[in-house]
């Protein structure tokens, strides 16, 4: 790898990156991958290559010395607790006014989510993305995105009887009975492996808390659909435990790319540098924001314009818990993967999944993540004494995503009877309000780029991840990051190789 010239480098392995790479190998381009996270394909000593959520180890976080789940606490008790430093899964990274979930390895995000897979409802697409053709998108590349991920939905008849889905069930019932629509929600999982599980004869992945750190069967994550497809070109090469550190036009055209290995404790054991023609930047919202305000801020690509680290939002996420009375219980076996949501979008601005407490025993307890309508967006900046960069979210900006929150649940709560759970993020907090699963934006599409992602003032700069999108999506996001993904490599394969 050090001294070599690849025609094309892709930086993150996630939704874009994938994207980018099966489509240039498909061209005919060489392409490498440099992914900071670990490659995720060999077992630990317990024969399985990811851990649980209910016993989180060392595979479990990123470089952290303490756990920090996004649910902190059960019925009084704190749920973190030491771990040694490795280079884990889950990266819960520290902003500010925000903790920022992401994944890390061959695969990015994918190896971590639940899998769902929205596609946004058509008339709530020109806020998503302004300056796209809607009809392109839902004609061509949606569809596009949605084969290439393995998208598909419960069986109906099955989710009536399914043990593991009794908690959706009593959130259909509690949305329905307050006038609240109550759709099914698309997944990568695979249904027929879930119905395996259920029935006893197959290992449990979903049906044994797999979700946070990794599901050991049954989830479609990159690694099986859009990186096998890259890798079986035979043109894609992937280096893990990889993390480029810079990016600079080169003496003799194309760029040099400085490039960090580092081990399992997250110490550099060698600095690699290369040449690329081309150069992808896939690091994720947040990873490619970081890298490009440093950038731009050092000097190193002093012509990237003044929209770049601008437009970040957390796609209005917040959770809540509502506990219900013992005649509705929830059951004790939860499948980790959630399939179905509460719409009130149009009327209330949320959008709201009923999600999983894989805990192993009853709760009584109806969980909620929400995805709302939030009309903050903060700006990384490079802060040039720390050497670091920094985001200006403000914890008291999720105020408008509890209130749109709150036109589902307390409307639900009224009419049940009930009262929200106060003990799972904290002692007596109602709202899990200081994170986000879904950061969004940083470079936004027609703004840092043009139309297309090519990034201003440097010729073969390319954003191809959920830094493109300006901060909300109205569902989860990363169907709509992989269709732009296929819209923009498309039009770039065509017009500037
Ligand atoms: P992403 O998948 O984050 O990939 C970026 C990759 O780049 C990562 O592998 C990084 O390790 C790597 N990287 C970063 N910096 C560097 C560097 N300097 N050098 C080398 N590599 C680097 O980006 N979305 C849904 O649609 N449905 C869900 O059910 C859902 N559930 C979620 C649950 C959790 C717990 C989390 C954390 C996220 C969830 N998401 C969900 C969000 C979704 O995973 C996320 O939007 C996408 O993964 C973002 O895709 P990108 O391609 O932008």
């Amino acid at each position: 790898l050090d001294g070599a010239r690849v025609p094309a480098l892709v930086i993150g392995t996630g939704y874009g990156g994938a994207v980018a790479a099966l489509r240039l190998a498909e061209a005919g381009v060489d392409v490498h991958m440099a992914e900071m996270g670990m490659a995720w394909d060999t077992p630990g000593s317990d024969g399985k290559i990811f851990a649980n959520t209910i016993r989180p180890d060392v595979r479990s976080f990123w470089l952290r010395t303490r756990t920090r789940q996004p649910l902190s606490n059960f019925l009084g008790f704190p749920l973190d607790k030491d771990v040694p430093r490795h280079t884990g899964i889950l990266d819960a990274e520290e902003f500010g006014g925000i903790t920022v979930y992401q994944g890390r390895g061959v695969g990015g995000g994918s190896l971590v989510n639940g899998g769902m897979a929205v596609t946004p409802r058509r008339e709530h697409f020109a806020a998503v993305l302004p300056t796209v053709d809607a009809a392109e998108m839902y004609g061509t590349y949606y569809p596009r995105a949605n084969a290439g991920l393995g998208v598909s939905t419960i069986d109906p008849d099955w989710f009536e009887t399914a043990e593991c889905y009794q908690y959706a069930r009593v959130g259909r019932k509690h949305a329905q009975r307050s006038g609240f629509p109550f759709v099914f929600v698309p997944d990568v999982y695979d249904w027929e492996y879930m119905k395996r599980e259920q029935a006893g004869t197959a290992t449990r992945s979903a049906l044994a808390g797999e979700i946070l750190y990794g599901n050991n069967h049954g989830k479609r994550s990159l690694q099986q659909t859009y990186l096998a497809r890259a890798k079986a070109t035979g043109r894609v090469t992937i280096s893990p435990l990889h993390k480029v550190t810079s990016v600079a036009p080169a003496p003799g055209g194309g760029y040099t790319v400085t490039i960090d290995q580092i081990s399992t404790s997250g110490d550099t054991v060698a600095t690699k540098e290369l040449t690329a023609d081309k150069v992808f930047f896939a690091a994720g919202s947040v990873g490619t924001s970081k890298l490009l305000v440093k950038l731009r801020a050092t000097g190193a690509l002093p012509r990237l314009n003044g929209e770049i680290g601008k437009g970040w939002g957390d796609n209005g996420n917040v959770m809540c818990g509502r506990a219900n009375h013992m005649w509705d219980a929830t059951g004790a076996l939860q499948s980790s993967i959630p399939t179905a949501g509460i719409d009130n979008w149009a009327a209330g601005g949320a959008f709201a999944e009923v999600a999983p407490l894989p805990t192993g025993i009853e709760t009584y307890a109806s969980f909620y993540l929400s995805i709302t309508k939030n009309p903050h967006r903060a700006e990384f900046s490079w802060n040039t004494a720390a050497g670091r960069a920094e985001l200006n979210w403000q914890t008291a900006w999720k105020q408008p995503s509890i209130d749109a929150a709150k036109t589902i649940f307390d409307k639900i709560n009224a009419k049940e009877g009930t009262i929200y759970r106060t003990d799972l993020f904290g002692t007596y907090k109602i709202w899990g309000d200081h994170l986000t699963y879904h950061p969004l934006g940083g470079a936004v599409l027609g703004k840092a780029t043009d139309g297309y992602g090519r990034l201003h003032g440097h010729p073969g700069l390319y954003v191809i991840d959920g830094a493109l999108i300006p901060g909300n999506t109205s569902v989860n996001p990363f169907v709509t990051i992989t269709a732009l993904a296929e819209r923009n490599i498309e039009k770039i394969i065509a017009a500037d190789l």
